[in-house]
């Protein structure tokens, strides 16, 4: 139905009317969708069912991405250029008089993440996918995404995101592969054979239903599977009062939690974790056996991969069905067990690491907890044998302590691989954060560093800047994206470094037109784009940005006109529980005010808050971007990805030496980056001995002393106190995250990049140099490294179209 337009037109006309039970002038745009949408993914079934019986056939190993976060977006336009179909169905429906573009927008993003973590996990699938991996996502498919963003007088509102509310398109359930997951009730010990048999009554089961996403890689056959678990009231009958048992079921797919900050909700949370990791493992199990039979054989057959600790519980669940069903000894199960996971970090803040109370876990999850702590037993045995009479340090590593389960040291101790997300992140788990664990398992440690799929963020959302990529080197790099490298030797070609400018222009040209469509602001495409847009943490120090901002508007006050005119762009969710970080997006929106109204400055900087910062608007967002702002302080950041989506469409990073960041320099060359600020190494040692006094830069810097005075000091008219907070955190608690250590650096360096910029040729050489260096960022390459040496795992001898 794709082979010729006429076909395609043919069949979506009588699809669209079969559908929707409308003729085609009565039809919407999102009839018009959903109806090429179902026509996709049929297309799609084709190979996704030839991918499952070829891996059934050959017996091929598998890898499973367990993770509690996906962001994946929109789909539609990913999968028919990917298909090699996006021309066809294009130029059918323009003979229908409709833009595909138009249908794209109709489709909703599927944001189920919060961040970094969760586009990752999307990234890979499409990596492993389209370098004909044999690996499948796990996640959970919750009704609603992270919430829908509003900016209210100045301040974030929140609302419950609806992406299921027309369906979804990409999706098949299968009801008959839904499993029972258990929950409270009490564990029955019995013996049977001359062993002791352990079996959990449960208080209550969930149905956990699964919903499967094919997952299409870039012209291959390949297409994996993303499984999404549902929950559901247990067919079962098990309560005496059905709607509290209703409610509280659906719940745990209801929202995904939108507070990486704090746990609200801790046991409905452990509970999702618990969903996920049950049914995900519960239904390799059962594809495994119905290829393989003996499970002794698992580890060699199946990889386990957990994406952070949320999904850590993987370990003792497999434990328990290997020694509790498979009746395996307890030794030969762990050994399978460890052998078949492996672990991501994916934060050093030590504020993030998860523990779990006993006195939530335990009753919710009685087996589990006796196999948590039957792991913990044996490992602190162990740690006494080798560090005998060492109790600090037993007790420091120990799983379960002070009253709480340490999911880190269970994923520590109980897999095989663990890794870091840049270099500098894995060096300082391995030296600080993790140490102990580092002296005892050197081996188990390893860096991965972060990858973006450049399928998505360059080829899908700069078209033009991909096709002139295509015109000089030739389409290679699509599958070899580290052949950008060859874009290097246009460096002193003047028509290849305007073409560039060009398509900067007409990017910020579409930026500029969603920002007065979102705004009513106009901004001028000539001036610089200086963008951050990622989560909202202190960490990330958005402050930092928004204090020069207001710096740069009172130099402009006091009459400095060689300003280089500037757009200041900025997109971030805060969390709602996270009371500092909402100052933060008011104290941004109160400058924008002040700054976009007064005349004296607005020729020359403006300044913009995009509401509801997701994947579809980051599309139109990094290939619109000169500047790239990647401040956060120094070894806060384990990696960072907004990093690499701006430099592969040709963005410069104002950065510290944080994360991947410091990667990215290696690759450029410190003439093709603005690097500033305090390094890891000396923030580490402030944080030690305890020297930094956030005061003296405010009494020695009249620049910082005006701008901190100014946040409280009716400078903006209708504050009142409300930036007191920010101020206080600065000074009164010693400014953690030493935004005004690092001020006075941050602001020479914009100056540089200012003028840098009056360089026009200058700027876009480093711009294309940015661009050829990116190459080793996609996520290809990370997960060949991960395949290769964590997953062992082969490419299916597939092939290309
Ligand atoms: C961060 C924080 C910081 C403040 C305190 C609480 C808290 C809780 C969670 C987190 C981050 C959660 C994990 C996460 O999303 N990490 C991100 O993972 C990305 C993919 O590896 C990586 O690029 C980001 O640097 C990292 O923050």
């Amino acid at each position: 139905m794709f082979s010729d337009k006429e076909e395609f037109k043919e069949v979506f006309l009588t699809r669209l009317e079969m559908t929707s039970g409308k003729s085609f002038p009565d039809s919407t745009k999102r009839d018009q969708y959903q109806t090429l949408g179902h026509m996709v993914r049929e297309y799609v079934s084709m190979n996704w069912i030839n991918t499952n019986e070829r891996s059934r056939m050959i017996k091929q190993k598998q890898v499973y991405y367990l993770s509690i976060e996906f962001l994946l977006g929109r789909l539609l336009r990913n999968n028919l250029l990917n298909l090699g179909i996006h021309k066809v169905v294009e130029e059918g429906l323009q003979d229908l008089g409709i833009e595909l573009g138009d249908l794209e927008e109709s489709e909703p993003d599927a944001g189920l993440g919060n961040g970094g973590l969760g586009r990752l996990a999307a990234c890979f699938l499409d990596s492993l996918a389209s370098l004909d991996l044999p690996g499948h996502g796990c996640g959970i498919r919750y009704k609603h995404g992270l919430f829908e963003q509003k900016i209210v007088d100045g301040y974030q509102v929140e609302l419950p995101e609806q992406w299921l509310r027309h369906g979804n398109v990409w999706e098949i359930r299968k009801a008959d592969s839904a499993v029972e997951i258990p929950f409270w009730g009490r564990v029955e010990c019995s013996e049977e054979e001359g062993r002791l048999v352990f079996r959990h009554l449960p208080g209550e089961t969930v149905t956990a239903v699964p919903y499967d996403m094919p997952v299409a890689g870039y012209q291959t056959e390949t297409v994996n599977t993303l499984r999404l678990w549902s929950a559901e009231p247990s067919p079962f009958p098990q309560h005496k009062n059905i709607m509290q048992y209703k409610r509280e079921t659906e719940l745990i797919s209801e929202f995904l939690y939108p507070d990486d900050t704090h746990d609200e909700g801790k046991i409905l949370r452990l509970k999702q974790q618990y969903f996920l990791v049950s049914a995900s493992i519960r239904s390799i199990i059962e594809s495994f056996k119905k290829q393989h039979g003996n499970m002794k054989d698992f580890n060699q057959f199946i990889s386990i991969h957990i994406n952070d600790t949320h999904p850590v519980l993987a370990i003792p669940e497999l434990m328990r069905i290997l020694v509790d069903e498979e009746k395996m000894a307890w030794e030969e199960a762990w050994d399978i067990t460890v052998s078949t996971i492996s672990y991501t970090n994916h934060t050093t803040l030590s504020e993030a690491l998860e523990k779990w109370p006993i006195r939530l876990f335990q009753p919710l999850l009685p087996r589990i907890f006796m196999i948590a702590e039957e792991i913990n037993k044996r490992f602190c045995l162990k740690l006494e044998e080798k560090y005998p009479g060492d109790w600090e340090r037993i007790r420091s590593m120990a799983i379960i302590s002070d009253g709480e389960v340490k999911m880190a040291h269970l994923a520590l101790a109980g897999s095989h691989s663990v890794n870091g997300v840049a270099a500098l992140h894995t060096e300082i788990l391995k030296h600080r954060e993790m140490k102990q664990f580092y002296e005892l398992y050197p081996e188990k440690f390893n860096n991965k560093t972060n990858g973006i799929t450049h399928r998505r963020w360059l080829l899908n959302s700069n078209p033009r800047l991909a096709g002139l990529i295509s015109e000089a080197i030739g389409p290679g790099w699509i599958k070899e994206p580290q052949r950008l490298g060859e874009m290097a030797k246009f460096a002193e070609d003047s028509s290849m470094l305007l073409e560039l400018e060009l398509i900067k222009e007409e990017n910020k040209q579409r930026l500029a037109r969603r920002v007065k469509q979102q705004t009513g602001l106009s901004i001028d495409t000539s001036s610089i784009f200086d963008i951050q847009v990622k989560r909202l943490h202190a960490y990330k120090r958005q402050l930092l940005n928004v204090l020069h901002i207001m710096h740069m508007y009172n130099r402009i006050k006091e009459g400095d006109s060689h300003i280089q005119p500037r757009t200041f762009i900025f997109g971030a969710k805060a969390s709602p529980g996270y009371y500092y970080a909402k100052k933060i997006i008011k104290l941004i929106n109160t400058v924008a005010e002040k700054v976009n109204n007064d005349p004296a400055a607005n020729k020359l900087i403006k300044v913009v808050f995009l509401e509801n910062y997701r994947v579809s608007l980051a599309e139109e967002i990094f290939p619109a971007a000169d500047i790239s702002e990647q401040i956060s302080t120094a070894s806060k950041e384990a990696s960072g990805t907004g990093n690499m989506k701006f430099m592969m469409n040709g963005a410069l990073t104002v950065g510290t030496l944080d994360g991947a960041n410091v990667e990215i320099l290696e690759r450029v060359g410190e003439e093709n980056i603005f690097i500033f600020g305090l390094a890891a190494e000396e923030v580490l040692r402030y944080q030690q001995n305890g020297e930094y006094r956030s005061m003296d830069y405010y009494h020695l810097d009249k620049r910082i002393s005006t701008i901190i005075n100014q946040l409280t000091n009716g400078f903006f008219p209708y504050a009142g106190d409300e930036f007191e907070s920010i101020a206080d955190s600065l000074l009164m608690h010693n400014d953690q995250y030493f935004v005004l250590r690092d001020f006075d650096s941050y602001a020479a360096i914009q100056k540089q990049a200012a003028n840098a910029y009056g360089d026009r040729l200058g700027w876009q050489r480093k711009s294309l140099m940015n661009i050829a260096a990116s190459g080793h960022f996609s996520s290809d390459r990370t997960i060949r490294e991960y395949a290769e040496e964590i997953w062992h795992i082969q490419p299916a001898a597939s092939h290309s179209k």
